[in-house]
């Protein structure tokens, strides 16, 4: 298949591969790291050095003897301090003496050296560079996948997937195209991602046999990953005792159901040794859970944890757990809530080996949210952030949006104010301070200044999200989405790099062959920079969520959830709109967070605009900080968001010619869909709010 090469495209190996490189040292990541090599040199002329002779690259290990020159003098002279505690992903990357030389202490860290050197490209070989050492901040990275083996009727194979079927499945079966899913970690691994988990978190029958019969599956796709230093997690179903293993009951407590999840847990270990461990959604959405026999959600986790332990596995256990069947009459319940709720009163109670999964936002992955509380509510247990990669509210991959902006503001707040750990350290674990050591510059940014990348990879959860990826011929629907993909990895190895600099990494990869990459980087910047903001706002306004067709998600509804039973509503009526969420008179919510922020978002004066309809429920004519009034907020905001939409596509089609044409053909026609869908995002709400409230547009701007 003409599968697209997103950001490892032949030429983003030209530096590497037209240079004689030294590689030493042993291991499966080892010989992947040598393959690379050969692979460039052979399209580049360049070629292994001869181990006696000069090279002007080497990869080695610190435990390689004889050691290169370059790289023993790097350990011998002012690089060693660099070198301590480099674990088992990290590197030192230095250049002197015209040799540039990467050293690790484990092959993983020579492959994730090598592709950063690869983002380098010609600059690895100018001017000399300190020793620096480069360590991931979170320990795991992660993506989960939310593909099923048969193809449901209404979700597709891949639930919430927007880039076709999924690639390690097909006609019910594993599929026949393993390279693909080779060159999936590939990419993976080029951008700091070292686990996935194979399958939908909703595990339905077929899937839940993966476990057990159909492990056989998992194998074949942990074997294609494993020289990327990729580890294969699993979804599983809770119930499977009573399901796969015949019992009559999946009680967590009971000695059958634990033997039966060790047994089984063994056998997984017997097929795949390095098998990462266990996700559960439980108790959510329809899942069976620990609720069913009374047990509380540290019992089921820490069930699963004491399976895993013995191998070294972890289970994701997700806090994503709400009433999805309440009635929209009782304004006593809120689902924001709900994970806080669930959740903390169980801190301290967690195995060691139970991270608790939680999604950075309270209710769904909206294109706006508040930080969760549960992040800050936790001190005592492992806890992960959950991103989404794929696009379910922002746009489905035919909007252009990229994410990392976002991603950026959530790994940055600092749940107990300026002076508090923010959320990145929380996901890192660890250091007193909070302060995620100096996460890094990206490559593209000040080139040869990039500061440390971080932490040891601490004991926190790490970061997770859920894939954006397909079978489709550029991997995620809209190739503008592989951005997001790309910035995740970055993200989690670096959570302080920035989403600009990270978005200049991987146009200089991805478009390494462009005849002009300068004014196609200008025009992609102008394109994706503000994309998020520009989602925002011919979206649902100020915070308050959803607006969204029910079921599938896609395009413009307001009242579509209103009288449903998913804790997803707006209450707007003729006087206001938003969910109140205060201590003083609405669900308690603010109750949730630490000071200063229980305090910031109590009062409509000082919670920020973009959150106040999230907090707040106030009269259409109340004045934001911005000085707009809300209604006239959400008419200015809708009618510039479509019009920025539409500058988005007059950008792309000045860059015909800069890019494949297949490439440039593909994202024309989603930037076609983008403008029609953002201009009945806007006229659908900015009619909503005209009836309900009766005001007219300042403007006098057509409102149908
Ligand atoms: O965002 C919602 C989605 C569901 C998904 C669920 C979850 C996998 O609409 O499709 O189920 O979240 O995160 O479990």
């Amino acid at each position: 298949t003409d599968v697209h090469p997103a950001w490892l495209p032949p030429e983003a190996f030209r530096a590497i591969g037209s240079r004689r490189t030294l590689v030493r040292g042993d291991g499966l990541l080892a010989e992947t790291v040598r393959e690379e090599v050969a692979r460039a040199s052979a399209l580049y002329g360049g070629g292994p050095a001869d181990p006696a002779g000069p090279a002007d690259l080497v990869l080695a290990l610190t435990t390689a003897t004889p050691l290169p020159p370059a790289a023993q003098a790097l350990l011998d002279g002012p690089g060693a301090d660099e070198l301590a505690g480099l674990g088992d992903e990290g590197y030192v990357l230095a250049r002197h003496d015209g040799v540039t030389v990467v050293l690790a202490d484990a092959a993983a860290g020579l492959l994730h050296g090598l592709f950063h050197v690869v983002r380098l490209g010609e600059r690895a070989f100018g001017a000399a560079r300190p020793a620096q050492a480069h360590r991931p901040a979170m320990r795991r990275r992660m993506l989960d996948h939310w593909d099923n083996i048969d193809v449901h009727p209404v979700m597709g194979q891949v639930e919430r997937g927007y880039s076709g079927g999924s690639i390690f499945w097909r006609d019910g079966a594993l599929t026949g195209d393993l390279a693909r899913v080779r060159a999936y970690g590939r990419l993976l691994a080029a951008t700091g991602v070292n686990a996935i988990s194979v399958n939908n978190v909703n595990v339905h029958a077929t899937e839940a046999h993966l476990l057990t019969d159909r492990l056989g599956d998992v194998a074949a796709i942990a074997d294609e990953l494993r020289p990327y230093g990729i580890r294969v997690h699993l979804s599983v179903n809770f119930a499977s005792p009573i399901a796969l293993g015949g019992l009559s009951t999946a009680d967590p407590l009971d000695a059958d159901v634990r033997a039966w999840w060790a047994a089984t847990t063994e056998r997984v270990y017997a097929t795949i040794p390095d098998f990462g461990g266990y996700v559960v959604k439980a108790d959510s959405e329809g899942q069976p859970g620990p609720f069913a026999y009374e047990r509380t959600h540290a019992d089921g986790a820490n069930m699963l944890a004491d399976a895993l332990a013995p191998h070294g596995g972890v289970v994701h256990w997700r806090a994503f757990v709400y009433n999805h069947r309440q009635d929209w009459r009782d304004r006593s319940t809120d689902r924001a809530r709900a994970a806080f709720d669930h959740f903390a009163p169980l801190d301290g109670q967690f195995r060691d080996n139970a991270i608790l999964q939680v999604k950075h936002g309270p209710l769904d992955f909206q294109t706006r949210e508040p930080v969760s509380p549960v992040i800050a509510a936790m001190p005592s247990t492992r806890l992960a952030v959950e991103l989404q990669v794929t696009q379910e509210y922002t746009g489905q991959q035919r909007h252009v949006c990229y994410l990392a902006p976002m991603w950026s503001e959530v790994l940055g707040f600092r749940p107990w104010g300026p002076d508090g750990r923010d959320v990145a350290a929380l996901a890192t674990g660890g250091t007193a301070d909070g302060s995620v050591a100096d996460s890094g510059t990206a490559d593209g940014a000040l080139a040869g200044s990039g500061a440390a990348d971080g932490g040891a990879g601490g004991p926190g959860g790490g970061l997770v999200a859920v894939s954006n990826v397909g079978d489709d011929r550029f991997w995620t629907g809209h190739p503008l989405a592989q951005a997001n993909l790309y910035a995740f990895g970055r993200l989690a190895w670096a959570p302080r790099l920035d989403p600009g600099a990270v978005l200049d990494e991987w146009i200089g990869l991805t478009f390494a062959a462009s005849r002009d990459r300068a004014a196609l980087g200008r025009t992609l910047h102008e394109m994706m920079d503000g994309s998020w903001h520009t989602y925002e706002r011919y979206t649902a306004p100020l915070g308050v969520g959803f607006m969204v067709r029910p079921g599938h998600h896609y395009g413009p509804d307001v009242d579509g959830y209103e009288y449903t039973p998913w804790g997803t509503y707006h209450f707007a009526d003729r006087d206001g709109v938003g969910v109140d969420r205060t201590r003083a008179t609405g669900t308690g919510y603010t109750g949730q967070y630490p000071e200063p922020w229980s305090e910031v978002y109590e009062s409509p004066e000082s919670c920020p605009d973009e959150l106040l309809l999230f907090f707040h429920h106030v009269p259409y004519g109340h004045v934001l900080q911005s000085g707009s009034t809300v209604v006239q907020h959400i008419y200015d905001t809708h009618f510039a968001g479509a019009e920025q939409a539409a500058e988005t596509r007059l950008r792309w089609q000045k860059a015909e010619g800069l890019v494949d044409p297949a490439l440039w053909a593909r994202v024309k026609e989603r930037l076609d869909e983008q403008v029609r869908s953002a201009e009945e995002w806007r006229d659908q709400v900015n009619a909503y709010f005209l009836r309900k409230s009766g005001v007219p547009d300042a403007h006098g701007r057509r409102i149908h």
